[in-house]
């Protein structure tokens, strides 16, 4: 019997539920991972118990010093990776870094020109619900209609109108690779701050298969358990002569303590980012992204632009007379897990929209390369096709389970 097991049977039973969830069945979930054994061991250690409110060094707590050398490798770390002057460490997610970066750099009421949550942007590009659409004045941009990749003619003349004093690039469902260096044109020209949100992609950006944005931005945010496989957290890249503000944002302005034992996972990920092997593992993620989008394409899946550059595609599944929803919950029967999701100029609704996002970084990790994505793409076609009949679903269901526990997850006996 384990402790946890012992102290509350209920946690623990949920915990092995997921544990076998996620070794059964199919994470196609492009904004999850699975990360390292040694990252969930340092995230699972009594760091947990430590307050280090501050920076190393300037801390308002005493026995900080352990802690000081881990933020200090994981800054260094982050700098060496991305080729960044420095590195905040401490947001516990992508969207305290995003916020850490507005509210160092506007004021409420400035103007932003971001990427539509409609078109692949993210929550915090200045959705009307979230804090970003509420504090400041958004404008946004998206893909063309006709190929749907990123419309720089639009955000070039939506810029020159609106004067934003910050451009966000970035998006969350975007299947191409994005070229920062035109969006840094376009700041420079009407004078306004370029942030690059990388999340999705910052592995790639760190396996340099991906442009890398610290060349252009004045700032860059990521989550760090995407691609990157770390823990579930964030952090900000800039240049030294913007690090002051920004640490005075991140704490005190919005944070408290850092969680030091997730800063000690993000250390980790790094590190292993560093490594050679990490280049193999991202090529493979875009490899396998690439197979898996011919697979559906040929089963008569329109891909919104046509595929992929990246680790995500987004299919649009009224193509083949389905909902996103209907698409989701039929594969989740069968195991194999997605999110639905809105596609651009989708005529249907956040709710149950037209397509569903794959990504491929989840099932990399476990070592499945491209002839068990021609397998998945099967699976994914047999259960869409009949995506009423859960006999059909039950049977994949099996066949997956027989076929991915036969790939490991890292941290899973
Ligand atoms: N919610 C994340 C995603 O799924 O893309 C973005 O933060």
């Amino acid at each position: 019997m384990t402790t946890l097991q012992n102290v509350d049977p209920e946690i623990w039973s949920a915990i092995e539920d997921e544990k076998r969830r996620q070794t059964v069945g199919l994470e196609l979930i492009a904004s999850e991972n699975y990360t390292s054994a040694a990252v969930l061991e340092a995230a699972g250690t009594v760091l947990t118990n430590k307050y280090a409110e501050g920076y190393p060094g300037r801390r308002y707590y005493g026995g900080c010093q352990h802690v000081d050398e881990i933020e200090s490798l994981a800054r260094t770390r982050a700098c060496q990776l991305y080729g960044a002057e420095y590195a905040n460490v401490q947001p516990h997610s992508g969207s305290q870094a995003n916020m850490a970066v507005y509210l160092t750099v506007l004021q409420p009421g400035d103007t932003i020109l971001a990427m539509d949550l409609a078109h692949g942007g993210h929550l915090t590009h200045g959705m009307h619900l979230n804090f970003s659409g509420q504090l400041y004045s958004v404008v946004h941009y998206g893909v063309r209609e006709s190929d749907q990749r990123i419309d720089f003619d639009q955000v070039a003349s939506l810029a020159r109108e609106h004067k934003p004093k910050l451009i966000v690039a970035g998006a969350s469902a975007y299947p191409r690779e994005i070229e920062h260096g035109k969006f840094a044109e376009i700041a420079k020209s009407i004078d306004a701050l370029l942030m690059v949100d990388m999340a999705h992609y910052s592995g790639l950006v760190a396996a340099g298969l991906h442009d890398n944005p610290v060349r252009v931005a004045d700032y860059v945010t990521s989550t760090s358990h995407k691609t990157l496989r770390g823990p579930r957290s964030g952090f900000v890249l800039t240049r030294e002569e913007n690090a002051r503000a920004l640490d005075r944002t991140v704490f005190p302005g919005i944070q408290g303590g850092p969680l030091v034992h997730i800063v000690a996972g993000k250390a980790v990920c790094f590190h292993e980012a560093l490594q050679p092997s990490y280049r193999e593992y991202a090529q493979q993620i875009i490899d396998n992204a690439r197979v898996l989008a011919e697979s559906l394409t040929s089963g008569g899946i329109r891909l919104a632009s046509g595929g992929t550059d990246n680790h995500l595609m987004l299919a649009d599944v009224t193509a083949i007379g389905l909902s996103g929803k209907i698409a989701e919950e039929a594969l989740d029967r069968a195991g194999i897990t997605v999110n639905k999701n809105m596609i651009p100029y989708d005529q249907r609704k956040p709710l149950d929209p037209s397509g569903i996002r794959i990504g491929t970084a989840a099932l990399t990790t476990r070592g499945m390369k491209e002839d068990d994505m021609r397998r998945v793409g099967k699976w994914i076609l047999t259960v869409l096709q009949s995506a009423d009949d859960h006999t059909v679903a039950d049977n994949v269901r099996q066949e997956i389970e027989e076929f991915a526990t036969g790939f490991p997850v890292p941290g899973i006996e």
